[in-house]
């Protein structure tokens, strides 16, 4: 065990094993997190094959990834849990009641964004460009307009949602940044880049932009 990078706050296991699907999805943040405060972990990144194998050998109480294991034992089997344990590792956990509030309630929005990205796979094929047309016009926005919001009510005039940077701008990153689904499903449709969907939301854009500068952030694949 290590100190974390805040000092006492909370002793870094020395053997942490993350396990997800090759991809960055529910694990990204986590990833990102654990990559930003430089804290070891080992990156599991199974495919269908040995997903299957964990499934059948009971190691999975969801039978859903990701997993996060401390010292080879199952510690959680929710992403929520997990990229908040890796928040509290890292020294990037929201502090004080008014942070919190504003932190979550950007993540919970952040996870409306997802559902429906989510969403837009199950189109069928002919509502593909019906339903990715609404999405972009009307669906995101209708949600990064609450985050802008939010971010616009900030104290201070930094970029991320407290004064330094907390796991909550990493989860925004990890969900609207590049490589994301809403990327893949903008860049997918053509018309428009993702820059352009949000930049009607310039709060959120320098958010995004300050966490994807981050040296950890940018050399992470
Ligand atoms: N509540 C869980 C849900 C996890 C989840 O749905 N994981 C998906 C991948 S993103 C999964 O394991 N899917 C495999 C399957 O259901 O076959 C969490 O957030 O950790």
């Amino acid at each position: 065990m290590s100190r974390s990078p805040v000092g006492l706050r909370s002793l870094i296991p020395a053997d942490i094993e993350l396990i997800y699907f090759p991809f960055g999805g529910r694990a990204k943040a986590i990833r990102l997190i654990f990559e930003t405060a430089k804290i070891p972990f080992k990156d599991t990144r199974v495919n269908g094959q040995a997903y299957g194998a964990l499934q059948r050998s009971g190691e999975l109480p969801l039978e859903t990834l990701p997993i996060l294991k401390v010292d080879g034992k199952l510690l959680s089997s929710q992403s929520g849990a997990i990229v908040r344990y890796a928040a509290e590792l890292a020294g990037l956990q929201l502090v004080g009641s008014t942070s919190v509030f504003r932190g979550e309630e950007i993540v919970a929005t952040i996870d409306d964004v997802s559902a429906l990205c989510m969403k837009f796979y199950e189109s069928a094929d002919e509502d593909v460009a019906k339903n990715g047309a609404d999405l972009i016009a009307s669906g995101v926005p209708f949600f990064a307009e609450r985050i802008e919001s939010i971010l616009s009510n900030n104290q201070h005039d930094g970029p991320f949602v407290n004064e330094t940077l907390s796991w909550v701008d990493i989860y925004v990153y990890s969900n609207l940044g590049p490589g994301t689904n809403f990327d893949d499903i903008v860049l997918s449709l053509g018309g428009s880049t993702p820059a352009q969907v949000l930049a009607a939301f310039p709060r959120l854009t320098a958010l995004l932009s300050a966490v994807g500068h981050i040296p950890a952030v940018a050399a992470h694949k």
